[in-house]
C-alpha cells in the first residue's frame, strides 16, 4: 500500500528561462542571478532523483517568465491529472505547455474552465482530503469546479482560506507525512489543520515552510537552522536545497515541481 500523497514515482520540473528576471514578484528585492539559480535547479532535480523520481526536465520557455514553477499549472493525482487555470494572467498560457505532457503521462487529463481560477500552489493534497487555499489567484468558481472534478474518485476536497498577503496556500505549509503538517504558526492560527499534528516554523523563519516530502527525503529551502532542527528531532531525513533566488520570486521547493 503506498501513501499517495507522498510516495510518488515520477517528477516534472522545467530549466528556469533567462527571462526569470522578469518574473512575477510581491516586492522587489532585485532580480535573481540566474547562474546561481540553474546550479539550485541541478540540485532540486539530483535530490528529488535520490529520493526515487523519475524526473522529466522540460526545456526552459522564454515567453513566460516564471514557467519553472511547473507545480501552478497542473495538479497531478494518483489517477488522474487536472489543469489549473492561473489567475495570474501573464502565466495563463504556461497551461497549454504543460497539457500535452501530461496526457502523453496520463490516461485522463481535465481542466478548470472560465470563469474558474485555481493555481497548484494553493493546493496541499493529504492522505485524507484535498485542501485548496482561496487567495489573489484562487477563487471560489475554481475551488467548486475542481471538488467537482475529483469526486468521482472519491477525493474529498475542502475550501480554506490563503492568509492575506501571502502568495499561496502552500507558501505557508507542507505535507510531512499522512498525519502531520508543516506550518506556519499564522496559517495553523486559521484553524484550518484541526486534527492533523502540526510542526510550527521556528520563528522568523517562515519560508521554511514551503518544504516538499518525497518518498523518504524531505527537502527544505536551505538556512533554516531551527526549523531544520525540529524535523530531523522529530525524525524526518532532511536535504536542504539553496533557494536564495527562486525566493526572489515567491517561489519554494514545491512550487519546482509536479509529483505524482
Ligand atoms: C508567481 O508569482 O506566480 C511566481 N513568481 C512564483 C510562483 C510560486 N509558486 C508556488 O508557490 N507554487
Amino acid at each position: 500500500m503506498t501513501e499517495a500523497s507522498y510516495e510518488f514515482t515520477r517528477a516534472i520540473t522545467r530549466l528556469p528561462a533567462g527571462s526569470i528576471v522578469d518574473g512575477l514578484r510581491a516586492e522587489d528585492i532585485g532580480d535573481p542571478d540566474y547562474e546561481q539559480m540553474l546550479r539550485d535547479h541541478a540540485h532540486y532535480v539530483a535530490t528529488l532523483q535520490q529520493a526515487g523520481a523519475r524526473v522529466t526536465e522540460l526545456a526552459a520557455l522564454e515567453a513566460f517568465p516564471d514557467s519553472v514553477f511547473v507545480e501552478d499549472v497542473a495538479l497531478c493525482l494518483a489517477d488522474v491529472a487536472i489543469m489549473m487555470r492561473p489567475g495570474a494572467t501573464s502565466r495563463a498560457g504556461e497551461v497549454a505547455q504543460m497539457a500535452p505532457v501530461l496526457r502523453d503521462m496520463y490516461e485522463q487529463v481535465l481542466e478548470i474552465k472560465a470563469p474558474g481560477h485555481i493555481e497548484g500552489g494553493d493546493i496541499l493534497t493529504t492522505s485524507r482530503e484535498i485542501l485548496v487555499g482561496r487567495s489573489e489567484r484562487t477563487d471560489s468558481a475554481g475551488i467548486e469546479q475542481l471538488a467537482e472534478i475529483v469526486k468521482p474518485w472519491g477525493y474529498r476536497l475542502r475550501e480554506v482560506l490563503t492568509p492575506p498577503g501571502v502568495l499561496h496556500f502552500k507558501t505557508d505549509c507542507s505535507l510531512l507525512d499522512a498525519e502531520t503538517i508543516l506550518a506556519t504558526p499564522r496559517l495553523d492560527a486559521s484553524g484550518c489543520f484541526e486534527g492533523y499534528r502540526v510542526i510550527h516554523t521556528a520563528d522568523n523563519e517562515e519560508a521554511a515552510a514551503n518544504s516538499i516530502r518525497y518518498n523518504d527525503l524531505v527537502l527544505m529551502p536551505a538556512g533554516f537552522p531551527f526549523t531544520r532542527e525540529r524535523l530531523l528531532e522529530a525524525g524526518y531525513r532532511v536535504r536542504e536545497i539553496n533557494n536564495s533566488e527562486c525566493a526572489k520570486l515567491d517561489g519554494g521547493m514545491s512550487c519546482l515541481s509536479l509529483r505524482f
